[in-house]
């Protein structure tokens, strides 16, 4: 299997933690984003919405961190973060949905500009992100995990930008529930860092 990877990249941790925990071989292609690689022809032919992560697993190409995610699960994982109960499914997609969206445009927007210097919309990726931590901070007040009491793709998925919060200027130490989550995480057996994480 091949990662085209891009280092920096919160979307791109999301697979290589997962094909950590699952125990996966795989070679990374790093795109380079200084020859904006992630526009050339042959990449666009992979993924045409020009962004990482994308995985060729024998000739099967699949773009987009959740899709990604959900691929490896059904295919590698028997089921381990995924399942077959209708209501537990819709549960994990809804975190999908949430790290697509209120975890894009909030906490890794503030991050793109504070870190990468991107103009962004202050205001409306503060108080996205904002209106996210305290939802989730009071979502894990009586769990372990995102979905009750078992590691899922939904906290997979939700991991990268809230450990990578700090680069965007977010200060976390107001939400124990969800600094507690993150020190559970970072535990996990086959656990990988990515630079910028602080352990
Ligand atoms: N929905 C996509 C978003 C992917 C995405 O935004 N990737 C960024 C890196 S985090 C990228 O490739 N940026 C390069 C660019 O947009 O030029 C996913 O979850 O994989």
């Amino acid at each position: 299997m091949i990662l085209y990877n891009i280092a920096l990249s919160g979307n791109c941790h999301k697979v290589r933690l997962m094909l950590a925990f699952l125990g996966l071989d795989y070679q990374t292609y790093d795109l380079d984003l200084g020859t904006s690689e992630q526009l050339s022809d042959d990449f666009l032919k992979l993924n045409p919405f020009g962004q990482a992560p994308v995985i060729d697993d024998q000739g099967l190409v699949i773009r987009d961190s959740q899709a990604i995610l959900v691929y490896l699960a059904k295919k590698y994982g028997e089921d381990r973060f995924w399942s077959d109960d209708p209501a537990e499914l819709a549960n994990i997609t809804s975190w999908l949905s949430t790290a697509a969206n209120e975890l894009q445009n909030g906490p890794a927007r503030l991050r793109l500009h504070h870190k990468m210097g991107r103009p962004i919309d202050l205001k409306h990726a503060t108080d996205t992100t904002t209106k996210l931590l305290n939802i989730i901070d009071r979502h894990l007040a009586d769990k372990q995990w995102l979905i009750v009491d078992r590691l899922s793709l939904a906290d997979i998925a939700m991991y990268p930008y809230l450990a990578l919060a700090h680069e965007g200027q977010v200060d976390l130490s107001p939400y124990q529930n969800i600094t507690a989550w993150l020190t559970r995480f970072e535990a996990l057996p086959n656990y990988v860092s990515m630079p910028g994480i602080n352990l």
